[in-house]
């Protein structure tokens, strides 16, 4: 770690702030360039014990930047892992008040509820479907904290990754029998197709990312909980979202999600 624990409150509190008064930042490396992954993670851990000081419950955990789509569009090379809290759940069908954000943009994901925890290392999807109660439909919105929606990985991991909303629905389905990477992905905003892809989007199978999530985990000595919601990635780019627009995304086999934008 190079940075003291006090840096670590104030980056915190900053990325915070502009997340619940919908200001920009310039991304964090610009201001502390000699930042490492830990130090981002541990900006990460902060926001989360600030959220849960105030009242805020853990709704699930989510990878990013798991497809090739999501990361030529970010201009990234890796996948980062953030936290979902309750405040995020935005009902299916439900709506998304625009006013509270700053640039929201939306990602159609395949999500896992897991009947037992998984702890890294040495996960793998073998280990991540057998843990896996069902897979259902997920719309992801994003919501970065940073000017224009650009960062780096060290950025993007110490502000969550963007978390800032997300509904799940449709039909959930055990995996037995589904095969996840051929499984058709359609985004719709207003009507109008937006993107197509197929579960091997993310990392060949989106199991792996759920994998790797739990490997990460295992490195900082954590598991991801039996009964845990992860979200595996945006499938497609994520589309911009404003008051007015309505997004949905429909899953082969399993049904649809959607959500307003107002
Ligand atoms: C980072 C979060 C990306 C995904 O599903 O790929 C993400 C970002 O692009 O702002 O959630
Ligand atoms: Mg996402």
């Amino acid at each position: 770690m190079n940075l003291d624990s006090q840096t670590i409150q104030n980056l915190a509190l900053l990325l915070e702030t502009c997340q619940l008064e919908q200001r920009e930042t310039e991304k964090v490396t610009n201001t502390h360039p000699d930042m490492d992954w830990e130090d981002a993670y541990a900006i990460q851990d902060e926001l989360l014990r600030r959220k849960l000081a105030r009242g805020a419950r853990i709704a699930g955990l989510k990878c990013g930047l798991t497809s090739h789509a999501k990361m030529k569009q970010m201009g990234v090379t890796d996948p980062v892992f953030g936290f979902l809290v309750d405040d995020y759940i935005v009902a299916e069908g439900g709506e998304v008040d625009t006013r509270q954000l700053i640039h929201p943009k939306a990602e159609a994901e395949i999500c896992f509820v897991l009947k037992h925890a998984l702890r890294g290392p040495g996960c793998h999807i073998g280990s991540v479907l057998a843990a896996t109660d069902f897979v259902i439909p997920g719309i992801e919105v994003i919501d970065s904290r940073y000017r224009d929606f650009k960062f780096d990985l060290k950025s993007v991991v110490a502000d969550n990754t963007s978390a800032s909303r997300f509904a799940i629905g449709g039909r959930p389905m055990r995996v037995a029998g589904l095969d996840l990477s051929t499984l058709g992905v359609v985004m719709e905003k207003n009507g109008e197709i937006v993107g197509v892809g197929a579960g091997a989007a993310v990392l060949g199978h989106p199991a792996a990312a759920v994998a790797m999530l739990a490997n990460h985990l295992g490195r900082r000595g954590q598991e991801i909980p039996a009964g845990s919601l992860i979200l595996s990635g945006g499938i497609t780019e994520a589309v911009t979202m404003q008051a007015g627009d309505r997004v949905q995304v429909r899953i082969h086999d399993l049904g649809s999600v959607s959500m307003r934008f107002v």
